[in-house]
């Protein structure tokens, strides 16, 4: 997993979205499959806890903190000090650091169905596009499938920097019923990792209730102070032995979380 090309960066920056195809190694997925089935077994032992889908059928629901004292396992770490790690700080344009990393879990039938939705912004506000630019560049999110044929991304490219069309706001309003302008499926396999722009319109959209497992992770910039959607993880972070148990990259990662963490509370994406 190397760093970007001058070619996939000026992608990410003019579509909002970039897709490299088959750079995570077979062994990494393998390892992260075997992860989430240990951390099943010890759900289902009671050790932890995690949501499920249907306990009974082992189909877990949408589990994030997989970096936390609990649902940690070095198969993560391994990946990212194996490569994500640099192709991230490529990404970013310099030293980046932990926000959010969990799996999008789905499956046994049950419909995954999400309204559009810019993750950071505030459509429709008259200063739409000074927040959209404000962060742009800052912070990435990703989507690494393990499991083949993941259909379930929804974007509309180009959405990333430009202020909300009546059409999108009304796809917004409308919820599953929407019929948003430009929309294109993410069409990825294991191995393969999107990069987004979590400000491009963007739905998750699973209705079959299809299996799903995919590697679901947001990052920003080490200099940014960290903010209240992703605020509350340094008091696990920093609990004895848990980020010395880490290979260094994911650790430095981990521990730029704990720098960056605020003095007083935390500031709201959109303050
Ligand atoms: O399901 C997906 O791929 C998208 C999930 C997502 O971006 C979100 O929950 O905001």
């Amino acid at each position: 997993m190397g760093p970007l090309t001058q070619e996939q960066h000026d992608v990410y920056n003019e579509e909002g979205y970039v897709i490299l195809r088959q750079v995570v190694s077979r062994k990494h997925i393998d390892a992260m499959l075997s992860a989430f089935e240990r951390l099943m077994d010890r759900a289902l032992a009671g050790e932890c806890e995690i949501g499920w889908i249907n306990k009974s059928e082992r189909i877990p629901a949408r589990t994030g903190g997989l970096l936390s004292t609990s649902r940690y396992d070095d198969a993560y770490a391994q990946w990212m000090d194996g490569g994500l790690a640099d192709q991230l700080d490529s990404v970013l344009g310099g030293p980046g650091r932990h926000s959010l990393f969990g799996m999008l879990n789905g499956g046994g039938g049950q419909a995954y169905q999400q309204g559009w939705h810019r993750d950071l912004g505030k459509p429709g506000a008259p200063d739409e596009v000074e927040g959209l630019r404000k962060h742009h560049g800052t912070f990435v999110q990703f989507n690494a499938p393990l499991l083949e044929d993941d259909h379930y991304l929804n974007i509309v490219p180009r959405s990333h920097l430009r202020a909300s069309s009546k059409e999108e706001m009304a796809a917004s309003a409308a919820g599953i019923e929407a019929d948003m302008p430009e929309a294109m499926v993410v069409e990825l396999n294991a191995g393969d990792i999107a990069y987004y722009n979590a400000n491009l319109w963007h739905r998750g959209w699973n209705p079959e209730g299809a299996m799903r497992w995919t590697v679901h992770s947001a990052f920003w910039l080490a200099d940014r102070e960290v903010m209240s959607h992703e605020y509350g993880q340094k008091e696990d972070i920093l609990t004895p032995g848990h980020l010395e148990r880490m290979p260094p990259r994911t650790r430095e990662y981990m521990q730029r979380y704990v720098d960056a963490y605020p003095e007083g509370a935390p500031k709201s994406l959109n303050a």
